[in-house]
């Protein structure tokens, strides 16, 4: 793939990529830009650690590109997994562009990519820290909103001289957001409950879905087309209706389009991204870039991509590079083996390591379905998902099975335990009525 996106999540250098990021540094050390070394330490120096970085779990590396050659990045760092009190904030450091391709709005987008791609791993909370003889970086954080919250005197010392520093954060909740972006409807947490809530009581997500069939909305029993229930033949109005019943997200699937490896409800899909304004995930057919790249140009906030997780993860790893934060990964296991092909055919793959593998892809969440309890109103499979959860470090949402409250309550316990679940789906005990909207928010909120 030749396209390189001007900003993009680095997971492996390809060796132009690290001699240009090198090239960056070095500059950027040179002219006194910020990366942390006072003198230039040499390409070995550099090389070492940048490949040492991509080796860090709790880093993560961006970088900008100039007609396609890279000339600055910056590093999202979280807490350890310990810090559970901390696993809403990230920090982001060492953001910088190289003297020779300033004054081309790059650092703006680079902090404008990165701070998306924060907000889409579900993080509410970014802060900085910058020496206060950064002034360029100084003026770039203000202006994205960043507020100064205070001062260190004795933050650096460079030569003889000690430097104070400016320390600063911003809530990633989308009301304040100077950026446009596909989370900009995202209220789920306001300003005062992202500074009050510890992690452990965070709200999960409740994602609707909406499953499409023939241009109408239905639910399958364990996946089955010739078992469908149809719901509603306006998918739109339906995905309305939800938006209006409070939930922030809609979780929508191409039935036909997971069955033909292509999409195949494509006005039904368009009527719903222009009925609503909340963040939709969209999975069913998703099979090369140049679908999930119209999808996600069209509106769709985050795709979701099953089949080829387990048929063809050089495509996931390459749409994560393209698309950070908004690639998801579908994971539907029958008896814990993963099936494909609208879950017509099960592959010898585990879910745990088919999870682990895409998180290496760098997938931003993974989706986890017991098939066997899709639409059956039993109850989700929360030993697996649990499990799952404690396995990987990114977020987890929950599906198949839930038929009432109670089910969602035991979710939410469970969740005590298992801090990566981020939510869960609910399809026919909300069609039914089993399971009352409102109910539901309060239960996982
Ligand atoms: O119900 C089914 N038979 C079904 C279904 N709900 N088959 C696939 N899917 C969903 C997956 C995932 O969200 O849960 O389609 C998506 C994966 O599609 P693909 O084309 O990437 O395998």
């Amino acid at each position: 793939m030749s396209r390189k996106k001007t900003v993009q999540r680095i997971l492996e250098l390809e060796e132009d990529d690290l001699q240009a990021l090198c090239e960056a540094a070095d500059a950027a050390i040179l002219d006194g830009g910020g990366f942390g070394w006072i003198t230039p330490q040499g390409r070995q120096v550099l090389e070492r650690y940048f490949r040492g970085l991509l080796l860090v779990p709790e880093r993560m590396l961006f970088a900008v590109r100039q007609h396609g050659v890279i000339v600055g990045c910056a590093q999202l760092v979280r807490a350890p997994r310990n810090n559970e009190s901390q696993a809403m904030c990230v920090t982001l450091m060492h953001l910088f562009v190289a003297p020779y391709a300033r004054k081309c709005g790059l650092g703006t987008q680079l902090l404008h990519e990165v701070e998306n791609a924060a907000r889409s791993m579900g993080y509410r909370v970014l802060n900085v820290d910058v020496s206060a003889t950064q002034t360029g970086a100084v003026s770039l954080f203000r202006k994205a909103g960043f507020q100064q919250w205070g001062t260190h005197p004795h933050y650096a010392r460079i030569g003889e001289q000690t430097v104070s520093g400016l320390y600063f954060t911003k809530l990633l909740d989308a009301t304040r957001a100077p950026f446009p972006h596909p989370f900009a409807e995202d209220p789920r947490m306001t300003q005062a409950e992202a500074s009050s809530a510890p992690s452990s009581s965070r709200a999960l997500t409740l994602y609707p879905a909406i499953d499409l069939k023939d241009g109408a909305c239905v639910r399958l029993r364990r996946g089955e087309m010739n078992d469908a229930t149809v719901y509603s033949d306006d998918p739109a109005a339906q995905a309305r209706a939800w938006c209006n019943a409070g939930f922030k997200w809609l979780h929508a699937v191409d039935l036909n389009g997971a069955f033909a490896g292509q999409s195949a409800n494509v006005p039904a899909v368009r009527a719903i991204l222009e009925a609503t304004t909340v963040p939709m995930q969209l999975g069913g057919g998703l099979r090369d870039i140049k679908a999930i790249a119209s999808w996600l140009e069209a509106g769709v906030t985050r795709v979701i991509l099953g089949s080829v997780a387990v048929k063809n993860p050089n495509l996931v790893r390459e749409a994560c590079r393209l698309f950070p934060g908004r690639i998801v990964a579908g994971i539907d296991a029958r008896s814990g083996h993963v099936a494909t092909e609208g879950w017509a055919e099960v592959s010898d793959m585990q879910a745990t390591e088919l999870a682990l593998r895409m998180q290496e892809a760098g997938v931003a969440a993974i989706i986890f379905t017991e098939i066997s309890r899709d639409g059956m109103l039993e109850g989700l499979d929360l030993e697996q998902t649990v499990a799952l959860a404690n396995t990987v470090t990114i977020p987890v949402i929950a599906s198949g099975g839930v038929g009432n409250i109670e089910h969602l309550a035991a979710l939410r316990k469970a969740a005590e335990h298992a801090h990566g679940i981020e939510g869960v789906i609910v399809g026919r005990a909300l069609y039914d009525g089993r399971v009352s909207p409102a109910e539901a928010l309060k239960v996982l909120g």
